[in-house]
């Protein structure tokens, strides 16, 4: 006896191995959490999650207990309650891998649980949580590694392969050898553990920055009040409002989301300057204010992916406020010879756009909202660009941050670089959403709905091919401009049975979308969107 107090020996070793694992996987869970932009932690989100579901008295009776809010003691609860179970998990780990991973996972899907139950879109929050568990098993099997006695349990894991079978003696943990067994696995421990301790802190301080910073922005974000922004009401008979089918007008929290940011760059806008320079005879700059004086533009307007499959729903349709860019470029006097505007964000993503597209009579604009309100964090805040009819990686840089007028054969933006096309105008697409390939549907009159695009130019009908039949016309809703999406529809009279049904647009200018099939690289994907679907 008298082995317990000491960390390198007995079980006290496995116990500690197994607690700086929990210590450490948790910062690293909560550093993935804040650079991934979550509001907050796993640890928050199980406290939130159980102070939800606490019966009101109980939370009362635990802040009269506590004399403070609820969540940070629940925090505190949190913590020990990991603390003390991942040191259970660590002397589990003497006896058996198995059961000591599931310990862990056990955990982690504690959180998961937390973080499915939250409002927020849940998939950052699942990898931070993944990530945490990750760290938990790569730092617990490091750690115990370098206890003296590993060595023997090795053993009995090798031979039980996830050791089911505990050695009685090695339950006891003071049969263990502990001496001898070397002073050098000893010091690689403490040292290790050390180590991982003060990288935790480190970690967690700086995810505390994150976040806290996160919250600085998101609150002058909320604060903000954009003069001449005005709710989005999208005119009348743009949406069927069928049911299954996205709407006309996509809420903010569907809006795909499409960059190369990891965290996305989170900026306060009374720090933010956009700077207009290169081929111009005066360079210009412009704070948020400045850009807020000027007059503000409206329309709704479509973005596309470039990536978009056939049939994908990396596209949506938004109500967009901003200033229009022509007048500003005119502002800076563009020079003879510019033919391209290259755009940085604020984390160095590029793109270059036609200069005609910017200057000629289309909505392109540099937006501050986004159905209304301010753009979120995530689609740019507090300053993007959107140009109709171009894909978004030639066009609607988010954070941006610098204008440069320059010329096509001397620049390059990020994608061009990677061998996708230089210009990147929207080809002419339309998708089938109703119904989807597999579904099932009641038979008699059968309603095929879908959107179809030709940004720019518009769309002059939409047609519709049942198992194989005559092209139909479908009936449209109503567009807004030429540069947003249309629905279609189509109702047909189909018996039981497998149907096939696939869908083409025609544009205002006369072009049939082909049916040739390519893939989305280098310049969009082509071909016709097609459903398999079960009529009973
Ligand atoms: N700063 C920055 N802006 C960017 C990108 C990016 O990676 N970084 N991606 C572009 C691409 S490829 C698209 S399709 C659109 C997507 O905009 P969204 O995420 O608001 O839907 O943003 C564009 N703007
Ligand atoms: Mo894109």
């Amino acid at each position: 006896m008298g082995n317990n107090g000491d960390v390198t020996t007995s079980r006290a070793g496995w116990a500690w191995a197994g607690a700086v694992a929990g210590v450490t996987g948790l910062a690293a869970s909560y550093l993935t959490a804040s650079l991934l932009g979550v509001r907050s932690g796993p640890v928050v989100a199980v406290a939130e999650q159980i102070v939800a579901v606490l019966p009101g008295a109980l939370t009362e009776f635990g802040i009269g207990l506590f004399g403070t809010a609820d969540k940070p003691v629940m925090i505190a609860l949190i913590l020990t309650a990991v603390i003390l179970l991942t040191a259970q998990f660590g002397r589990l780990r003497a006896r058996s891998r198995a059961r000591s991973w599931l310990g862990y996972a056990a955990l982690a899907a504690v959180g998961a649980v937390a973080v499915l139950g939250q409002t927020e879109a849940p998939g950052p929050g699942l990898v931070a949580i993944l990530v945490g568990l990750v760290v938990w098993i790569g730092v617990l099997e490091v750690l115990v590694g370098l206890l003296p006695e590993a060595g023997a349990v090795g053993a009995v894991g090798a031979v039980g392969r996830g050791a089911e079978a505990p050695d009685p003696e090695l339950l006891d943990g003071d049969l263990v050898p502990d001496e001898g067994a070397g002073v050098p696995t000893r010091r690689g421990f403490l040292i290790a553990s050390g180590v991982l301790g003060v990288g935790s802190v480190v970690a967690t301080v700086f995810a505390a920055f994150l976040t806290g910073r996160r919250r600085t922005v998101e609150e002058s974000r909320r604060l903000l009040s954009l003069d001449g922004v005005t709710p989005p009401k999208p005119p009348k008979l743009t949406d069927f409002q069928i049911d299954a089918q996205p709407r006309w007008s996509t809420p903010v929290e569907e809006f795909y989301r499409i960059d190369t940011a990891f965290s996305p760059p989170v900026i306060d806008p009374e720090q933010w300057r956009l700077r207009i320079h290169g081929m111009v005879d005066r360079e210009l700059e412009f704070s948020f204010a400045d850009l807020m004086e000027l007059r503000l533009d409206e329309a709704w307007l479509t973005l596309n992916c470039v990536s978009n499959e056939v049939g994908g729903d990396l596209i949506g349709n938004a109500w967009w406020s901003g200033v229009r860019i022509a007048p500003l470029l005119a502002q800076a006097g563009v020079q003879a010879g510019a033919d391209g505007v290259l755009q940085t964000s604020e984390d160095g993503w590029t793109c270059l756009t036609p200069l005609d597209a910017l200057t000629d009579d289309r909505a392109a604009m540099l937006a501050v909202a986004m159905n209304g309100e301010p753009l979120t964090i995530e689609h740019g805040f507090p300053v993007r660009m959107i140009v109709p009819g171009l894909y978004g990686y030639v066009s609607a840089t988010k954070w941006i941050v610098d204008l440069e007028v320059t010329r096509f054969d001397g620049a390059q933006g990020y994608w061009t670089d990677k061998g996708w096309s230089a210009h990147g105008p929207v080809k002419i697409g339309s998708r089938i959403d109703v119904p989807r390939s597999n579904d099932h549907v009641g038979a008699g009159s059968v309603t095929l709905a879908g959107t179809a695009w030709r940004q720019h130019v518009g769309i002059e009908r939409v047609e519709v091919q049942i198992d194989g039949g005559p092209w139909t016309v479908a009936s449209l809703g109503r567009a807004a401009s030429a540069d947003t999406w249309v629905q279609w529809r189509l109702r047909a009279d189909l018996g039981a049975g497998t149907h096939h049904a696939r869908v083409r647009a025609v544009g205002a200018d006369g072009e049939v979308q082909t049916g040739v099939e390519r893939s989305p690289a280098p310049d969009g994907a082509t071909g016709w969107h097609a459903v398999e679907f079960e009529v009973v």
